[in-house]
């Protein structure tokens, strides 16, 4: 048994007022690890608010609970807080600060380098999505994963492990599924689900973003550009873009690939990279972060093409000398 873990439970059983929260921008683990937060303290007859700083993004609308994710604060403060996938305390965004900076905070993520900023901390790089570990605590209680529980886990799992095929994917992780699966949750009909979220806009965007696509460092990188003009004259948005920048690693002979997107005064950066090359070493160089093989941050210019050049240079430095060091940001 994880050591955190009977200490998390323990505050849970003590509390009774609720504010779970996730990083803005939420991916499926996000979105699923605070879902499934949500029916574990529902279950326990505990009050919960939901709150992510941009909200249930659209391609999730189809899970069950979205809509009790709101992107204001509630009126009263609750008595504690649940930060999900957070791999430190400004993830969550602005808005929450004020009362991260004074409530007990229960830490619950799988970034490597999380500082742990909790008054309670469980934090495991070993473990494949957040979720994960919101299902280890249903356990702990005794918590079947019917129902909409079961779906909001099986959303994180498969977010972050890639449908099963990352190198994150344990025997815990299928074993997790695997009680999804008999307590009734269909593969098929979720997998259709979470696919068909997209339009005919965003899909020729990304090809012309893939037509686009550009090689450095002798192939071994792979770089996509994402403008605003881009984004007006598909009709698209930042939303559209998600899990693009996994198609550079399927070109033979690249370890890196790296999206670019413009967003205000700043581009911001998605890294991807196969076996043992760390992009969350590089993305720690600009203030960012993530895992080993999925990290992101953002730099701090307009200018596409100054931030093409920085990003570069990093991932061929980081390419020449090898480095599994764990950076923790500032
Ligand atoms: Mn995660």
């Amino acid at each position: 048994m994880i050591p955190p873990l009977h200490p998390i439970a323990d505050a849970i059983r003590q509390h009774t007022r609720f504010l779970v929260t996730s990083h803005v921008n939420p991916d499926g683990d996000a979105i699923g690890s605070m879902l499934a937060m949500y029916w574990v303290l529902r279950t326990l007859d505990k009050e919960v608010v939901l709150f992510n700083e941009s909200g249930l993004p659209r391609r999730f609308d189809w899970v069950i609970g979205g809509e009790a994710i709101s992107s204001t604060l509630p009126d009263t403060k609750p008595e504690i807080i649940i930060v999900l996938d957070c791999g430190d305390i400004r993830r969550p965004g602005e808005l929450l600060q004020p009362w991260l900076a004074t409530l007990p905070i229960i830490n619950l993520d799988h970034h490597l380098g999380n500082p742990h900023f909790g008054t309670y901390n469980w934090v495991d790089q070993r473990i494949a999505a957040t979720g994960e570990m919101v299902g280890m605590i249903a356990r702990v209680f005794g918590i079947p994963f019917s129902g909409p529980l079961g779906e909001a886990l099986y959303l994180a799992l498969t977010a972050d492990t890639g449908d099963f095929c990352y190198n994150n994917t344990r025997p815990q992780t299928l074993e997790m599924a695997a009680e999804i699966l008999r307590q009734g949750l269909q593969a098929g009909p979720f997998y259709e689900r979470k696919l068909a979220t997209g339009t005919l806009n965003q899909l020729r965007m990304r090809g012309e973003v893939l037509q686009n696509a550009q090689i450095f460092a002798g192939g071994r990188i792979c770089l996509f550009r994402f403008t605003q003009e881009l984004f007006h004259r598909t009709g698209t948005t930042a939303e559209d873009t998600e899990g693009l920048v996994n198609e550079g690693l399927t070109i033979r002979g690249v370890d890196v690939a790296v999206s670019l997107r413009e967003d205000g005064h700043r581009i911001k950066f998605s890294l991807r990279s196969k076996g043992e090359t760390n992009v969350q070493y590089i993305a720690a160089q600009f203030g960012g972060g993530g895992h080993r093989n999925a990290a992101g941050g953002a730099i701090p210019t307009a200018n596409m093409d100054d931030a093409l050049r920085l990003i570069v240079e990093a991932i061929t430095a980081a390419l020449e000398v090898p480095c599994n060091t764990t950076v923790f940001s500032s």
